[in-house]
């Protein structure tokens, strides 16, 4: 395993910021699209993204507002379209000017900016270069040895969250009419735990709100999330909250600069003030402490008889064996949360002054080992105000990839419920398998142990993206085929199977023409609304192949006795859109309704009408036990979180605006008072251990740059994926397989002999 950017004496520190986004980022934003793709197609991207005739952002899945302004995008949805739009290219020459050797000797930044990939490229068994392959050999060769394994069950594919409604419904088609329900896909390692506690909770694994009710609530609490970075065009919408007169808590280790101050730069007073107030309390819980705190919000709340009795009578379910475990509790949680009592109250009061809360929530909550359990006791918390069906007010889970959402409608799910196989049954001639197949943990066991021989990828980097970075890149290595559907190098393409392809392939702002003429895709956004995105730049290569025409290409080949149309598919997507349309619920008329501007809204019975489609046709409080607070005697618990200059393992650039952190990513930042403890300096370069129950691991992250921060004591913070080779594989959540990203017992120790 390659160490990845050197900390070095690069590694330069500021004040971490109190605001986030203003004029600056505009300007960052300009700078860096104009650099990477040139100052004309930049102009045209960012000015047709987010339009309701343009593409959707690939960035994150904050939807858009019907009412569009001029501008629609954000610093960091610059720089994804920027990234995309990239004017370089990674063609033939390049794989045969270097090794495969060669290139896993670099690190994900170098990688990254190598260009759009152009061709096709294979390499054969115990070759040490990839060279140039024809689509319609390439594609032979990926059928040819899926369909020599013993069992279906020896491949997987997976699923990364850019990946279009249409793409990622025929992608399903072609994995169930090959045989396997083995679809893993990113939300396994982001947003799982909140479909798992919400589809037993209130019947539906998605949130329960819409722009409307941004409109309308007077209290929104943004949990384990950090919108400055990661859903910028979000403050936008905390700022009308606030210009509103209602009130927002950050309930976040961190003091995270966008949660602070924000200056709108499409408002004068955002180009000119100070920006506007966002939160007005910040807790700055320790890792994992939320669960503590939503109990006891809750039990000040049923103590002061401020619930909501007629919903928790009409609609619920468990109430009292809920009561019954919260009183279990100490009266005192201070400590589990991690938060002094009088910020305490204070978060109490403004939950007492407020009738419509909403609470937002992203990766700081869902991966711990117990996310489920604290999601759980999140929603116990909304039923018991009855903040659930009630303008103003609902849980507002906030995804991640721009269609994550949506590919799991599509049926990217390797649990995919028994009415869809069955639809699809009566639709299609194939019987779609039942067992439920391999999510991303779990196919990644089953590689490392030859279990699973062939991994296709639409999207991603697995190699990066999964836990235990040494053991993944092993597991991918002992693969006899990787196929790669992608629209850039990444490590993934670096640490092949014996045999590799790499399916260059068009992205969101590209141009996609087949041959019925020019295709548009659709995409779902984290309030379930669906609607249109169009590329309209000039594709980097005549070769490149749609997500679409590449799944078609194998499907044909694969299964062309599926009943599945696959010609039709390829050359005219509306035809994908009318089998969704008949197989998927929400999808009625789907080609007429996503005519509209701005799309439509999935029926979401609980938001809409206070029905919860669970067994018992009842929303269900559920009785949790207080999880043991994440802490390691002796050491630290570390969290790994994404800079201000990334999206996810694309690295953009090596500085963390908002955090004063640049020039390098290798750097964990420590509590000074942690720092002094352990007797280590601020600067010093450190190696961090992980512990397994108590023990030293061999899992350890070398040479960071030892960072003072303003972080609860006990708890640290690296970058993710650099932080990646730490996480154990059996560190994750039972109930959703999810890993425990944010909460690694670790130690850190000085590397040899480097105190300056
Ligand atoms: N620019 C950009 N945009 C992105 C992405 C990107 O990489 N770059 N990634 C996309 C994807 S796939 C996703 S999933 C989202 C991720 O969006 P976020 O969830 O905002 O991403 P993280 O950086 O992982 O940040 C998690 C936040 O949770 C806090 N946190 C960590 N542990 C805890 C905890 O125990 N309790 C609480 N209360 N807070 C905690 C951290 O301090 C941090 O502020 O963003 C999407 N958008
Ligand atoms: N330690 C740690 N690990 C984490 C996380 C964390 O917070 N901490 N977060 C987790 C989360 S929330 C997520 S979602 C996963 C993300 O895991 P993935 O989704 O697997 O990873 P990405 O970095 O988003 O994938 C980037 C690659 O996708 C390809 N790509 C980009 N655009 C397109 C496109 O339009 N089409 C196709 N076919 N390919 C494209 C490019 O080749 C690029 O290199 O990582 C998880 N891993
Ligand atoms: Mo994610």
């Amino acid at each position: 395993m390659p160490d990845t950017h050197d900390a070095g004496p690069d590694v330069h520190l500021t004040a971490p910021l109190h605001a986030a986004t203003g004029v600056t980022a505009v300007a960052v934003a300009l700078r860096r699209a104009t650099r990477e793709a040139g100052p004309v197609p930049a102009f045209r991207a960012l000015r047709i993204i987010n339009q309701t005739d343009g593409f959707d952002c690939p960035g994150c899945a904050w939807p858009e507002r019907r009412h569009r302004h001029l501008v629609e995008f954000c610093e960091n949805g610059a720089k994804a379209v920027a990234e995309e739009a990239d004017q370089d290219r990674c063609g033939p020459e390049f794989f045969a000017e270097h090794s495969i050797a060669e290139l896993a000797g670099q690190d994900d930044y170098w990688l990254g900016r190598r260009g759009r990939l152009t061709h096709p490229m294979l390499r054969r068994a115990g070759a040490s270069h990839y060279e140039q392959i024809g689509w319609h050999d390439a594609l032979d060769l990926v059928a040819h040895e899926l369909s020599s394994l013993a069992s279906p069950d020896d491949a997987v594919f997976y699923t990364s969250g850019r990946t279009s409604n249409e793409a990622a419904y025929a992608y399903q088609l072609l994995a169930r009419a090959f045989g396997t329900n083995n679809l893993p896909d990113c939300s396994n390692m982001c947003h799982e735990p909140t479909s798992v506690a919400l589809a037993d909770a209130i019947g539906i694994g998605k949130g329960s709100v819409t722009f409307e009710d941004f409109d309308a609530a007077d209290l929104v609490i943004v949990v384990g999330q950090n919108p400055g970075t990661n859903h910028p065009r979000m403050l936008a919408t905390l700022e009308e909250v606030k210009r509103r007169g209602g009130r927002i808590i950050a309930v976040n280790p961190l003091p995270e600069a966008g949660l602070d101050h924000f200056k709108n730069p499409q408002k004068l007073r955002g180009v000119a003030g100070g920006g506007t107030k966002l939160a007005d309390l910040h807790l700055p819980v320790r890792l994992g402490g939320d669960q503590a705190l939503f109990r006891w919000l809750a039990r000040r709340a049923l103590d002061a008889g401020r619930i909501d009795r007629d919903f928790i009578a009409e609609h619920t379910d468990g109430f009292d064996d809920y009561v019954q475990g919260l009183h279990a509790d100490p009266a005192d949680l201070s400590a589990e949360i991690g938060v002094v009592p009088e910020l305490l109250d204070q978060a109490d009061a403004m939950v007492a002054g407020s009738q419509r809360i909403i609470i937002c929530w992203a990766m700081g909550i869902t991966q711990h080992r117990d996310s489920v359990a604290t999601i759980r006791d999140i929603t116990n918390f909304a039923l018991l105000t009855g903040s659930i069906g009630r303008t103003g007010a609902g849980l507002s889970p906030i995804r991640g990839h721009s269609n994550v959402q949506g590919d799991r409608t599509m049926g990217i799910w390797h649990a995919a419920p028994d009415d869809f196989l069955d639809r699809l049954r009566d639709t299609f001639s194939f019987t779609p398998p039942r067992a439920h197949g391999l999510d991303s943990v779990g196919a990644l066991e089953a590689m490392r142990d030859r279990n699973v021989r062939v991994v296709v990828s639409l999207g991603g980097n697995l190699a990066r993206a999964l836990p235990d970075s040494t053991v993944a890149e092993r597991a991918l290595g002992s693969c006899r085929l990787t196929v790669h559907i992608s629209t850039k190098l990444n490590r993934s393409h670096v640490v092949p199977g014996e045999i590799s392809v790499i399916l260059p392939t068009l992205g969101r702002t590209d141009a996609d023409e087949q041959t019925g003429g020019m295709q548009f895709v659709t995409v779902e956004d984290s309030f379930g609304t669906v609607h249109r995105s169009r590329g309209r730049l000039t594709p980097p290569s005549p070769l490149l192949r749609s997500e679409v025409s590449i799944v078609v290409g194998l499907g044909r080949r694969l299964c062309p006795a599926a009943g599945i149309p696959w010609d039709h598919y390829e050359s005219d997507y509306a035809r994908i859109r009318a089998d969704i349309a008949r197989t998927v619920e929400g999808f009625e008329r789907f080609e007429e309704r996503v005519q509209e501007p701005g799309g439509f809204l999935l029926p979401h019975p609980p938001r809409d009408r206070r029905e919860f489609p669970t067994a018992s046709g009842r929303a269900q409080f559920s009785a949790e036990r207080l999880h043991d607070p994440y802490a390691h005697r002796g050491g630290l618990v570390l969290q790994s979180l994404r800079s201000h200059d990334q999206f996810n393992t694309t690295i953009y650039g090596l500085d963390d605006r908002y955090r004063g952190i640049s020039g390098g990513r290798k750097v964990v930042m420590v509590n000074p008072f942690d720092i002094e403890r352990f007797e280590l300096r601020a600067g010093d370069l450190v190696d961090i251990v992980a512990i397994d129950a108590g023990i030293r691991s061999d899992r350890v992250a070398r040479s960071f740059r030892l960072v003072a921060y303003p972080t609860p004591v006990g708890c640290a913070a690296a970058y993710y994926p650099e932080a990646n080779v730490l996480i154990g594989l059996d560190d994750r959540s039972k109930e959703s397989g999810t890993p425990s990203y944010k909460s690694i017992p670790i130690e850190l120790r000085l590397s040899d002999g480097t105190r300056t």
